[in-house]
Formats: structure tokens, C-alpha cells, sequence
């Protein structure tokens, strides 16, 4: 899978090379091309912003270099291009499922009050949004995608960190976690946990995954 980011803020994506994704990026196992918006602005003094038509605060980004950077990394518009914004559909793990399936996905970044609508009505495809609140840029955004698709890249994971057991791959809330010491600051770990009897933690634990999900997360709805 190929990941194309435009952004102005490119330094941002320094954090891809650490942990996991760091690891998966040496590995090759999926890329990620970072792409200067800016260095396609065709202004003198490659200005990449303006004021808003009709007034208002702040600026809006020009849709020059968005159109001709979006152009350049996906000529033949094979990838799905995703605006990252409020108004977006907010991501959850079926969507990063789907996400991770794509060849090649580019994901477009606004500053400032926003981007020209011109490039939403001409150059993409999607808009996505990560949560209800507002960030300065989508760069974050884009590296929480990043981040949540590449765990489903084949070999991304170890064995480790799998995405069979976790919060919402069961649509549900994960079940409560314990290691050594057995007990700590005299809290005991459940006894279930260290009966050994494979069919009672199994089913101990589907028990907890419902129960907190229907406590924090009444909006899940589970059977
Ligand atoms: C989000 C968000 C966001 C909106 C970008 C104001 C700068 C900012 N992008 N999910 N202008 N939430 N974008 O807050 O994706």
C-alpha cells in the first residue's frame, strides 16, 4: 500500500519513523510519500494562502497548489483522495479496515480556516474527519490514519500486538488486562485469570467486554 500525503508542515511526519510504523516503513512492508504543498505554488513568494471571499477571520488555502500537487502524486486519480476535515464522516475501525485495503490513498491536508471548496468539488473523493473538535491542521489527523491503517498491513503487527482481540474488533470494548504481580498494592488479579481453564477466561472475559461496553458506550449497541 502507498500512502501520499500533501501538507505544509511537513516535519510533522517525523513520528512515522518511530515504534511500529517506523519498523513497518524500514521494512517496506507499506510507504509513505510526503509531499510539500507549497513547492507547487506557482506565487513568487510561493504563497500557498489568502484571505476568505465574503470576509471573515483568517485565511483559506489558494486551490492552485492543492490542484497541481494532488495532480502530480495521483496523475491518473487511481488513488482515493481523502480531505481530512470536521465535516468529514468520523473514522472508526471498519473504515480503517477499508482504508487498509486500498492500493493507494492520498491524503490532503488544510491549514489555517480551511481549503478552497473548488478542491473539494474537483479533487476529492472523501472527506474524513477523526473526532468533534477542531485541530490547527489535518496533519494530525492524517498521521492518526496512518497510524490505524498501517496495523492492518500484513506482518505490520507481531504476533504480539494482533488485531484479532482488541477494542472494537468485536465491535465491543476490550476486556480488562493483568499481569505480574498477582497481587499489587493488594489488589488481586481475578482468579479466573489463573484457573488455567481456557473456556472460563474466554468466557469471563466476553462477559467484561459487554458489560463495559454497554456502561461507557450505550452508542455501540451489542446484539
Ligand atoms: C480535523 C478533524 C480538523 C479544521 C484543520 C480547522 C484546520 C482542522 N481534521 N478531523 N482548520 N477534527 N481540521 O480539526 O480531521
Amino acid at each position: 500500500m502507498r500512502i501520499s500525503v500533501l501538507t505544509i508542515f511537513p516535519e510533522m511526519y517525523s513520528v512515522l519513523n518511530e515504534s511500529i510504523i517506523g519498523k513497518a516503513l524500514e521494512k517496506e512492508l507499506f510507504s509513505v510519500d510526503i509531499h510539500n504543498i507549497r513547492d507547487y505554488s506557482l506565487n513568487k513568494h510561493k504563497k500557498v494562502d489568502d484571505y476568505p471571499f465574503g470576509g471573515g477571520a483568517g485565511m483559506v488555502m489558494t486551490p492552485q497548489p492543492l490542484h497541481d500537487s494532488i495532480t502530480a502524486v495521483d496523475p491518473e486519480h487511481k488513488a482515493v483522495r481523502i480531505y481530512l476535515s470536521p465535516k468529514g464522516k468520523t473514522l472508526d475501525q471498519a473504515m480503517v479496515k477499508e482504508l487498509a485495503s486500498l492500493d493507494h490513498i492520498v491524503l490532503i491536508n488544510g491549514s489555517y480556516e480551511g481549503i478552497d471548496e473548488r478542491i473539494i468539488e474537483l479533487d476529492v473523493d472523501r472527506e474524513l474527519s477523526i473526532g468533534d473538535y477542531v485541530l490547527t491542521s489535518g496533519d494530525l489527523a492524517s498521521l492518526v490514519v496512518i497510524n490505524t491503517v498501517a496495523r492492518y498491513i500484513p506482518d505490520v503487527l507481531g504476533s504480539e500486538e494482533s488485531t484479532s482481540e482488541e477494542s472494537f474488533s468485536e465491535g465491543t470494548l476490550e476486556y480488562p488486562q493483568y499481569t505480574r504481580p498477582q497481587e499489587f498494592m493488594g489488589l488481586a488479579v481475578p482468579d479466573v485469570l489463573l484457573s488455567g481453564n481456557h473456556a472460563e477466561i474466554a468466557k469471563w472475559r466476553k462477559a467484561q467486554s459487554l458489560k463495559i461496553t454497554k456502561e461507557r458506550r450505550p452508542d455501540l449497541k451489542v446484539e
